[in-house]
């Protein structure tokens, strides 16, 4: 087989990665380890910036998003037991969110792709890529029990955090910087109808808590955990009763209950693999960085390596401009490391870690930022996300 492009994963980076370059008329193939049903399965994600939703709908993809997609132009930070309100049209010169999960886009970019016609195969073993510092690299995988060769120009590494892609990348040239923090998200699904028409974002004395949502009928709620708890431990009744201790007064008795849909542990972690390129294979999304989800980023951030890699493969194959690719590593990681930093800087203002000084002082932090001009602009131009810079 031959290819323009090989991408490794069918989440979100590479689907509509897929979907761009086939639009433009590059071809593609999109390799897959699991069955697309496990994909879907997965629940994550639920805050879209408006550079992902521009991109969805250069994708073409954008129709049910735009439908049933929840705009939210204000988000809720609660603390000493108060809410507070981030006017982010206000405060972002007029931008605001999209509220859509990650499952539907997902389903979405793999309707679209399936429609299109454009090669997707599921279900692949012990992906191999190689001579990526040649002229023609090319990909082995094996579906079936039977190896299979794909010739190929360039590959795109979207295979997430525990992919293959990094991998290849010798460890003579690749720097990893990874911190793993002290607590897990508990996250419980469920159809119940969100406690606010906003996110809240909250710490209380017990500690973190999220009240998001995917509609106006299903919410997605977070507490934070020590690494050692089980999610068997937690039954709906114990999860909601905590919930409910940590939530302020204001709200405690708005909170509807209900079975939950799913119920899943995800670890926080910051971390980053520089560089992003290696010869003729890009890096992209989960498979590069990984950021603690209390700033929303961590698909955004796909979605703006996935920004930068289409653009640079325009300039590749539209105008004969080979040398385009040199500057994808360093356009993706300036963005990238202002993503990790306020990632981590929004768990460390929002978790109950280090000593009592530091808790004293994420306080005055979340006051000064919640509660002055500054301070608002601060959070909200960074939560709406940062603009995407030109590809030359
Ligand atoms: P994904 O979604 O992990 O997709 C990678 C795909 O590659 C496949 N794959 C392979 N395919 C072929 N060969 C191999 N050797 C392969 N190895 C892996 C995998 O099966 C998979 O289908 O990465 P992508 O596309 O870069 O998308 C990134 C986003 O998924 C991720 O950034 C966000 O979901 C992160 N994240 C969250 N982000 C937010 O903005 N808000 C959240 O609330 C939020 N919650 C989460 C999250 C990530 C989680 N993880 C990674 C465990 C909750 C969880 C639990
Ligand atoms: C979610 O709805 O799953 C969600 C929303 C905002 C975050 C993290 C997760 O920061």
């Amino acid at each position: 087989m031959k290819s323009q492009v090989v991408i490794i994963g069918a989440g979100p980076s590479g689907l509509l990665l897929g979907q761009l370059l086939h639009k433009a008329g590059i071809d593609n193939i999109v390799l897959e380890r699991a069955t697309p049903e496990y994909v879907l399965g997965r629940i994550r994600a639920g805050v879209l910036e408006e550079g992902f939703v521009g991109l969805v709908k250069e994708a073409g993809v954008a129709q049910r998003m735009d439908r049933e997609g929840l705009p939210h132009g204000g988000v809720k930070v609660a603390f000493n037991g108060e809410i507070r309100r981030i006017d982010l049209h206000k405060y972002a010169q007029g931008k605001q969110v999209i509220v859509y999960g990650q499952t539907e886009i997902t389903a979405d970019l793999m309707e679209a792709r399936v429609a299109s016609g454009a090669p997707s195969v599921y279900e692949v073993e012990n992906v191999e890529i190689h001579d990526l510092m040649e002229d023609a690299p090319y990909v082995l995988f094996e579906k079936d029990g039977e190896q299979q060769r794909i010739d190929c120009d360039y590959v795109a590494g979207c295979d997430g955090f525990h992919g293959v892609s990094r991998k290849t990348i010798p460890e003579t040239v690749r720097k990893e910087y990874e911190k793993v923090y002290p607590v897990g998200w508990l996250g419980v699904l469920s159809d119940t109808p969100p406690i606010s028409d906003e996110l809240i974002y909250g710490v209380s004395d017990r500690g973190f808590f999220l009240c998001s949502m995917r509609s106006n009928t299903r919410s997605r709620h977070y507490v934070d955990v020590s690494l050692e708890e089980k999610v068997e431990d937690w039954s709906d009744e114990r999860f909601w009763d905590e919930l409910k201790n940590r939530l302020p007064d204001e709200v405690k008795n708005d909170l509807v209950t209900g079975p939950s849909i799913e119920k899943s542990i995800a670890p926080l972690r910051s971390f980053v693999c520089e560089p992003m390129q290696y010869g003729r294979l890009f890096l992209v999304g989960d498979a590069a960085h990984i950021v603690p989800p209390t700033g929303a980023k961590g698909l955004n951030l796909a979605s703006s390596d996935v920004n930068y890699l289409y653009r640079v493969m325009l300039k590749v194959f539209k105008e004969n401009k080979p040398e385009a690719i040199a500057q994808y590593s360093s356009l993706c990681l300036r963005r990238v490391w202002h993503a990790e930093r306020f990632s981590w800087w929004m768990t460390n203002m929002l978790h109950n870690f280090g000593d009592e000084i530091d808790r004293k002082i994420m306080n005055s932090q979340l006051d000064f930022y919640t509660g002055t001009e500054a301070g608002l602009r601060v959070i909200a131009e960074q939560y709406v996300g940062l603009p995407y810079e030109e590809v030359t």
